[in-house]
């Protein structure tokens, strides 16, 4: 179960342009005076916490950045170009530590927060600088300024953007072994789960997102039944429920008891909870007799609300099932985050 999120980056600022050693050459004008122009700037590389980013997924495919390095002076006094600046966006509330020491040496709390993470090199002056009374023909320039090279570790204590709830054996710790890399135990008893399961999930183009499965409720987890209470709490600052069915199941526990169950046990437990947006999705819908049990699940849903039907044993509508659920965060993400009551 890990519950940070970690990564090691190299951030590589520009070097500075070199200066520039030239000489004016006009018609009239045989020993013209120096006039080599100086080197750009080079590029920095700054670090910028954002609302849009919620995991440090990206870092894994690409970890070592480099901003341009200025341009170098030219002749008739004319600058470099500067390097053009690097930004790098990691979520808010990364923490960037010093890849040797581990020395924290930035914590991003609030999105908008910036950090200069390798200052580009200064350009180089070019000859003209250079001129004085006993120097009238310098030939010489400044060299530009090398750019930093610095290693990060990022850290990130992960948050569940999503939390999975369902009766015991619903499917919680299958889907998410098959949308993260989470690697749950998975069985067929009850309470096979007994500490929450945390992934992060990689759904298309989209921002990875974070999944929690916690441990099956049951009829009276709001009062200590099972082990519903004490994990409920992980999943209050969640900003979806995926409510999870198990289409399956034989009498007496048909899909909509289950669901009533569940959603009677979320409102004894906290209103913010109740109000929370829920998905939901029926699950196991290989098995024969699903399909019926589907229907009347729809059709006995007192509001009409969208119901995904899945298998998580075999992928069937788990992919739009997760673009469902990115829409749905990405259309939260820039409220702010929610908080118990
Ligand atoms: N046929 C079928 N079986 C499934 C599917 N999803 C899960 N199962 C099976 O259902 C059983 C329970 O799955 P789990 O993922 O452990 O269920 P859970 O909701 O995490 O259960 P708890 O941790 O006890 O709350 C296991 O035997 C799974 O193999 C599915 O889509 N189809
Ligand atoms: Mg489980």
């Amino acid at each position: 179960m890990k519950f940070i999120d970690e990564a090691f980056i190299t951030v590589q600022s520009g070097d500075g342009g070199s200066g520039c050693v030239s000489f004016r050459r006009e018609k009239y004008v045989p020993r013209g005076g120096p006039d080599g122009g100086d080197g750009g700037k080079g590029g920095d590389v700054t670090l910028v916490a954002s609302a849009e980013r919620r995991t440090l997924y990206p870092f894994r495919f690409k970890h070592d950045f480099a901003a341009e390095r200025g341009g170098g002076g030219q002749g008739r006094k004319k600058s470099g170009r500067n390097g053009a600046d690097l930004v790098i966006e990691v979520p808010a509330g990364t923490i960037v530590r010093d890849a040797d020491s581990g020395e924290i040496i930035k914590d991003f709390s609030q999105p908008g927060e910036s950090f200069l993470a390798a200052r580009g090199g200064r350009g180089g002056k070019g000859n003209t600088h250079f001129k004085s009374s006993t120097h009238r023909t310098p030939r010489f320039a400044q060299p530009g300024e090398p750019g930093e090279f610095k290693q990060f570790k990022l850290e990130l204590k992960l948050l569940a953007d999503v939390g999975i709830v369902g009766l015991p054996n619903a499917g919680k710790s299958t889907l998410i072994s098959v949308i993260s890399s989470a690697k749950p135990k998975i069985a067929d008893y009850p309470f096979t789960t007994l500490v929450p399961n945390l992934g992060v999930v990689k759904a298309g183009d989209r921002e990875p997102f974070v999944v929690a499965d916690i441990p099956g409720l049951i009829a009276g987890a709001h009062a200590g039944t099972g082990l519903g209470i004490r994990f409920l709490r992980h999943v209050e600052r969640t900003r979806i429920l995926l409510h999870l069915i198990d289409a399956s199941a034989i009498d007496p526990e048909t899909p909509l008891a289950a669901f009533d169950t569940i959603n009677a046990e979320i409102a004894l437990y906290s209103r913010s909870l109740a109000r929370k947006p829920q998905l939901i999705a029926l699950n196991k819908l290989d098995l024969p007799g699903t399909e019926e049990r589907a229907k009347a699940f729809k059709a006995a849903l007192k509001k009409r609300q969208k119901v995904h039907l899945i298998s998580a044993a075999t992928g069937k509508g788990v992919a739009t099932l997760l673009s469902d659920v990115s829409r749905r965060l990405d259309a939260l993400r820039h409220e702010p985050p929610p908080t118990p009551d």
